[in-house]
């Protein structure tokens, strides 16, 4: 039993910007007040992770990133009712403490505990990670990419025991993400035109929902042909990609539709894209979700015009979901086989090939490659 213990372990440590991930022996201590410590067996890799290694995304180094993953309660701190030790999980990037004002309005997931500037400390303000005799800091309130990490208990969903975690684990992240922009942002209705601009793991669960809310045109935009046929897959009626034309995307994809796209989603992370996504959907009725990761600090300019006109901008954060009352009931749909996540799953490498995963989503290779423990 190695409940109030600290625990030794394996973890991949980032140590600076830039820097490759470094398998080393970590000790995590055992969860505070209100915390609970998990062991994690499977993770995906998502493009935000890569985005910390960049400073696309703040974090605080040396630091422990991973926010896409399936484990087990090891033990659970003071005052933890809501889990016990042995229950299966999934750690929340996007918490839910029910009591801020965020999580008290009906329409709004973004919880105050959301730690989206990189903070990297858990409640009390320190870390529960430690190598070489220094702190090492959390990543999204979560850090999957180690044996055992340390949560908030308003940083977990509960799942279904049966659920696989190696398919499971998208439920973290990128199904939830895109699935979500699709269902409850965009709030796409039967027999639509969209268009998903980005063809990654999370891209192609937009699809997914578009395709489940009844779109009849789903049309998927990216620089990487490669990804073409895995959309069509998952629901992409016909793909483009912007760089066989030379008129621009908004242009193209206005008259192959005959200027009737209704939704678009920019699901690539570029200030470029944003603007060609909301020029793409239709001037008046249209509506643009911007999914990706702006670059921390950037600064956009655009024709007022594009919004002036009528369309709709918005973002989202996690799909709009309340994910620890939401994420259970995903789970149970997907073991219900309403949607179907093997398509995403395109490498399961061992814990130790991290390396060699960030390298299949820099090539463009991978759409989720899931790492096991
Ligand atoms: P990914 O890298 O697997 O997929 C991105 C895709 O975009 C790739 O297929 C690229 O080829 C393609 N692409 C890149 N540039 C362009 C371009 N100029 N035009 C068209 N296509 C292009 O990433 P992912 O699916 O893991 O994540 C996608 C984005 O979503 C990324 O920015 C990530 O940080 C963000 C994200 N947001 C949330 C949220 O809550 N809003 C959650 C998770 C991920
Ligand atoms: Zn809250
Ligand atoms: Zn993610």
């Amino acid at each position: 039993n190695t409940s109030g213990k600290v625990i030794k372990c394996k973890a991949a440590v980032l140590w600076g910007l830039e820097q490759p991930f470094s398998i080393e022996e970590i000790e995590v201590a055992p969860p505070k007040a209100h915390e609970v410590r998990i062991k994690i067996l499977a993770t995906g890799i998502c493009r935000t992770d890569n985005n910390a290694t960049t400073g696309v995304m703040p974090a605080k180094f040396p630091v422990i990133v991973g926010h896409e993953a399936v484990g087990i309660v090891e033990s659970i701190g003071e005052g933890v009712t809501s889990l016990k030790p042995g229950d299966k999980v999934i750690p929340l990037c996007v918490p839910q403490c029910g009591i801020c004002s965020n999580c008290l309005k009906p329409d709004s997931n973004y919880c105050d505990m959301l730690d989206i500037v990189g903070k990297g400390v858990l409640s009390d303000g320190t870390s529960r990670f430690t190598c070489k005799g220094k702190p090492v800091y959390h990543y999204m309130n979560t850090s999957t990419f180690t044996e055992y990490t340390v949560v908030r208990d308003v940083a977990v969903a509960k799942i279904d025991a049966a659920a696989p975690p190696e398919k499971a684990c998208l439920f973290g992240c990128a199904f939830t993400t895109g699935y979500g922009a699709a269902i409850n942002t965009a709030k796409v209705t039967p027999g639509s035109t969209c268009a998903v601009f980005g063809l990654g793991g999370v891209g192609l669960s937009v699809i997914i929902g578009c395709k489940i809310a009844g779109a009849s045109r789903i049309i998927g935009v990216d620089i990487n042909p490669r990804k073409f046929e895995k959309a069509k897959a998952v629901g992409a009626t016909e793909c483009v990609n912007p760089k066989d034309h030379t008129k621009p995307i908004s242009e193209v994809l206005k008259e192959m539709t005959g200027d009737s796209v209704r939704y678009t989603f920019e699901v690539t992370g570029n200030l470029d894209t944003m603007i060609d996504a909301l020029a793409s959907c239709h001037k008046n009725c249209g509506m643009s979700v911007v999914v990706g990761d702006p670059p921390a600090s950037s600064v956009l300019t655009f024709d007022p015009m594009l919004v002036f006109d009528g369309r709709t901008w918005k973002g989202c954060i996690f799909g709009g979901w309340k994910p620890v009352n939401d994420l259970p009931k995903l789970v149970s749909d997907f073991m219900a086989k309403k949607f179907n996540l093997d398509e995403l799953v395109t490498h399961i490498l061992p814990f130790d090939k991290i390396e060699e995963g960030f390298n299949l989503l820099k090539k463009g290779e991978s759409i989720r490659t899931v790492l096991t423990f």
